[in-house]
């Protein structure tokens, strides 16, 4: 499988990573009102260093209970992220906003892929996306984030989640977005409840009929907090663990916070599912 971008293409054969760089208030340097864009920027460079794919700037909190930020604040966190990220050089860099204004500016900044939690269901979204010429990552949520975990519902989680991904593709191709630009995402946590994410896991699978890469983000999420009852900063290994899962069942792209054991367990996981041809042909001990 291969992503198209405005400026090359991504070759997904073996799945990657996209490291997480926040500028939200909780990651600003004062815990308070300003972030650090340089700070931002080396932990990027860093997720580079360690064999990340893409970099995902977001500088909305989708934090549960999260306020809204207007457009104008979320340029102001990204845009400097962004162009610092795309000047130091190699990795495309993706942007995590469902706004037109900061998708324009995002785009111009150098960013190629729009990264959205509400699927570019915006005003406006759609069409800037399709003008800036963006890859898009289409993401399931129900609800916003303010409520969405509240009282989650569906009939049938799988096929629910994916309807609404066919149809955010349909409507993305109308809008004149390529094909081979469009990457989808079962939005765990995102108005789910354990069972649902669970269900969505384990049926991973049933989304790849959708024909576009898979992308599944479950680092450090509360789905691992809940099974294992652990603090955020100590669910690195069920999240390991959810990413062979993950790859077994044919996910392209791992949206995580720790880049580096993500790499190597792709690694291993891929060598085994036969996605790595090299692996397969070396004539090594081992
Ligand atoms: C608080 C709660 C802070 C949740 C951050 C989050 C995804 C995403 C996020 C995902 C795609 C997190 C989430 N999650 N984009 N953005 N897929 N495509 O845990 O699962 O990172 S924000």
């Amino acid at each position: 499988m291969r992503l198209d971008l405005l400026r090359g293409a991504l070759d997904l054969t073996v799945p990657v990573t996209m490291g997480i760089v926040n500028v939200t208030p909780d990651s600003f340097s004062d815990g308070g009102r300003y972030p650090d864009p340089d700070a931002a920027v080396a932990e990027g460079l860093q997720m580079a260093r360690e064999g990340a794919a893409i970099l995902d700037v977001g500088g909305e909190s989708t934090r549960p209970g999260a306020g809204p930020v207007c457009a104008d604040e979320e340029i102001r966190r990204v845009v400097p992220v962004v162009r610092g990220l795309v000047q130091a050089g190699s990795l495309p860099v993706s942007v995590d906003t469902s706004k037109p204004e900061v998708i324009e500016a995002a785009m111009e900044a150098g960013a190629v892929i729009i990264n959205d939690v509400r699927a570019l269901r915006a005003e406006g979204a759609l069409e800037a996306a399709a003008g800036c010429g963006a890859a898009v990552c289409l993401m399931h949520m129900q609800g916003e984030p303010g409520t969405m975990q509240q009282a989650p519902r569906y009939r049938d989680v799988v096929e629910e989640v994916y309807a609404f991904l066919a149809d955010r593709i349909e409507r993305s191709l109308a809008a004149g977005i390529s094909e081979f630009s469009i990457v989808v995402d079962p939005g765990f946590g995102f108005g789910k409840t354990l069972a649902h994410n669970l269900i969505l896991a384990r049926n991973l699978e049933r989304f790849l009929d959708l024909g576009r890469p898979l992308l599944v983000g479950v680092s450090r999420k509360s789905m691992i907090g809940a099974i294992l009852d652990r603090a955020v900063d100590e669910r690195l290994w069920g999240g390991l663990a959810l990413a062979v899962m993950a790859v077994e069942r044919g996910a392209s792209i791992l949206r995580v916070h720790d880049v580096g054991p993500t790499v190597d367990v792709i690694r291993m996981a891929a060598a085994v599912a036969g996605l790595d041809k090299d692996a397969d042909k070396d004539g090594s001990n081992g």
